[in-house]
C-alpha cells in the first residue's frame, strides 16, 4: 500500500482557463507588435494545442497553417523574439487580474496547504507566467506553496513526453504511487500516465473531446460546497467536490492491498 504525499497539478487550463483568455490574446499581441499579420482565434487556437509550448507552437503554426511566411534567416532567434515578447504581455494581462482561478482550486490548494500536503507545479508553460499568474490570484507567497515548480524549457522534450513528471518527482524524492496528478488535456494526461502516476482530469471548453480513458476520474471541475461538480468518469463516493478526503479515497482505492 503506498501513501499519498503530493499532488502535483498542471497549470494552462487546470488551475485557470488561460489558454483562451491569456496565453492566446497575449501571442496575438506580441505578433501585432512586431508588425505581423497573424491572429489566432479561438478555433485555430484550438487546433494549434495539439503542441505545447508557445515557442513549439509558433513554429507548428507556420509549418501547418501559413506556409507561405518567408522564415527570416535567424528563424530560432526570431521565435524566441516573438515569444519573450509574447511572455511580457502575458504578464501584464495576469497583473490586470483578469483570469480567475477555476472553481475549486484555491480551496483545494489552501486546504492541502493547511493539513501540510506537499505540492508541485508541473507544466510546459514558462516560469515566469506560473509566477503572474500565482501571484495574481493567490498572493505574493503564493509559489512558497509549492515545493517545486517545474516549468517551461527546464527538460527538453515537454508534454505528453512524461520528463516533467519526472524531473518533478525526482526533486521531490517521491515516487509515481505516492503522487496525485491534475490535469485538464490529452497532452497532459498522456504525460502524467507515462510517468506512471494516476491522474484526475477537470475538463475545459478546448478539451471536453480529449481521450481521457486512462483518468481515474474525469470531472466537469472541482466543485464547490454548494456548487457540484458532474462527474463524467470514475467514482467519488458520493462527495460533490474535490478536496483532499476524496483523493485520498481514490488513491486509496487503487493502492489498496
Ligand atoms: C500549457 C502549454 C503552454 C502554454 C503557453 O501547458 O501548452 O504551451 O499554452 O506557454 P500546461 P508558453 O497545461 O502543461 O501548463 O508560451 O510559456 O510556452
Ligand atoms: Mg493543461
Amino acid at each position: 500500500m503506498a501513501e499519498l504525499k503530493a499532488l502535483l497539478f498542471d497549470v494552462d487550463g487546470t488551475l485557470a482557463d488561460t489558454e483562451r483568455d491569456g496565453h492566446r490574446p497575449a501571442f496575438n499581441m506580441a505578433f501585432a507588435k512586431a508588425g505581423l499579420d497573424w491572429v489566432w482565434d479561438e478555433a485555430l487556437y484550438g487546433e494549434l494545442l495539439a503542441v505545447t509550448g508557445g515557442k513549439e507552437r509558433i513554429k507548428f503554426y507556420l509549418e501547418q497553417f501559413n506556409r507561405q511566411f518567408s522564415k527570416p534567416e535567424n528563424f530560432d532567434d526570431f521565435v524566441k523574439g516573438l515569444h519573450a515578447s509574447k511572455t511580457e504581455f502575458y504578464e501584464q494581462l495576469m497583473a490586470e487580474g483578469k483570469i480567475p482561478l477555476r472553481r475549486g482550486v484555491e480551496r483545494l490548494l489552501n486546504q492541502a496547504r493547511d493539513q501540510g500536503m506537499r505540492m508541485a507545479v508541473v507544466t510546459t508553460t514558462t516560469p515566469a507566467n506560473v509566477t503572474a499568474l500565482l501571484t495574481n490570484t493567490l498572493g505574493p507567497d503564493a509559489e512558497s506553496w509549492f515545493e517545486v515548480i517545474a516549468a517551461g524549457d527546464i527538460v527538453p522534450a515537454k508534454k505528453p513526453a512524461p520528463d516533467i513528471y519526472f524531473w518533478a518527482m525526482e526533486h521531490m524524492n517521491v515516487r509515481p504511487e505516492e503522487c496525485m496528478a491534475f490535469e485538464d488535456s490529452a497532452n497532459g494526461i498522456r504525460s502524467s500516465i507515462a510517468a506512471n502516476i494516476k491522474t484526475i482530469i477537470t475538463i475545459n471548453g478546448y478539451t471536453q473531446d480529449d481521450d481521457f480513458r486512462a483518468a481515474e476520474l474525469v470531472l466537469s471541475d472541482m466543485g464547490e460546497p454548494g456548487m457540484p461538480f458532474s462527474v463524467l468518469q470514475g467514482e467519488v463516493y458520493g462527495h460533490h467536490y474535490l478536496d483532499l478526503a476524496l483523493i485520498t479515497k481514490v488513491h486509496k482505492e487503487l493502492y489498496r492491498g
